[in-house]
C-alpha cells in the first residue's frame, strides 16, 4: 500500500474513501511529525485540542498532551473514534459501566509512535493518559465530528455531558478556555 506522507494527501483520501476503506486509509499515515507541528499547541498541565479539518462527516484533531495529563473516562457520542500515535507514548483504559453505575476496567494497553487504535461506544468508554517522559501528541479521527461526549464522574458514580472545544482552529489559536 502507498503511504501516505502529507496530512493534505490524507484529508483528501479519508475524504474519497467509502466508509469501509477509511480504516486502511489511515493505516497508510506515514507523515513526519514535522507537519503536525504548525497545528500544535501546548498547555501546562493539560491537553489542547487543535483542529486540522472538519467536515460534515468526519474531524482530524491533533491532541497535544503534556506530561501525566490523563482524560476523564469518557464516549464518544456514538461516533467511530480512530488514534494515531504520532509521538510519545499514551496509555489506553477501558471500561464498562456496570448496572450500578461502577466503572469496570476491561483492558489497559499502551499505544506507542505508529500505532492506530478504534474505539466505539459499543466497545465501551476510555481514558487515555500520556506516560511518556516527554509530552505527547495523537491523531483523533471521529466519523462523524463530536461536539460533546458522556464523562464519567467517579466521585459522584454518574455521568454528564459535557461539550468538546477547540483549542485552535486550521493553526490559529482561539481564545476560550476548554474544559
Ligand atoms: N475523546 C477525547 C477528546 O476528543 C480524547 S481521548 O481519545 O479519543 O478530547
Ligand atoms: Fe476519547
Amino acid at each position: 500500500m502507498n503511504p501516505i506522507t502529507s496530512i493534505e494527501q490524507l484529508i483528501e483520501c479519508f475524504d474519497d474513501a467509502e466508509p469501509s476503506e477509511q480504516v486502511s486509509v489511515l493505516k497508510r499515515i506515514d507523515i513526519s511529525l514535522n507537519d503536525f507541528e504548525k497545528y500544535a499547541t501546548w498547555i501546562e498541565g493539560g491537553y489542547t485540542r487543535n483542529c486540522i479539518t472538519r467536515k460534515e462527516d468526519f474531524e482530524f484533531i491533533l491532541l497535544c498532551w503534556d506530561r501525566n495529563v490523563e482524560t476523564s473516562i469518557h464516549d464518544h457520542s456514538g461516533q467511530h473514534c480512530w488514534v494515531y500515535q504520532i509521538d510519545g507514548t499514551v496509555e489506553e483504559k477501558r471500561f464498562d459501566l456496570s448496572s450500578i453505575n461502577e466503572v469496570e476496567l476491561k483492558n489497559h494497553m499502551k499505544i506507542k509512535k505508529g500505532e492506530l487504535t478504534y474505539m466505539h461506544d459499543h466497545m465501551g468508554f476510555h481514558s487515555i493518559k500520556n506516560i511518556s517522559e516527554t509530552k505527547a501528541m495523537t491523531l483523533h479521527i471521529y466519523a462523524s465530528p463530536i461536539d460533546s461526549c458522556q464523562i464519567y464522574d467517579q466521585e459522584k458514580k454518574h455521568l454528564k455531558k459535557i461539550n468538546l472545544e477547540y483549542h485552535s482552529l486550521n493553526g490559529k489559536a482561539i481564545a476560550e478556555e476548554v474544559n
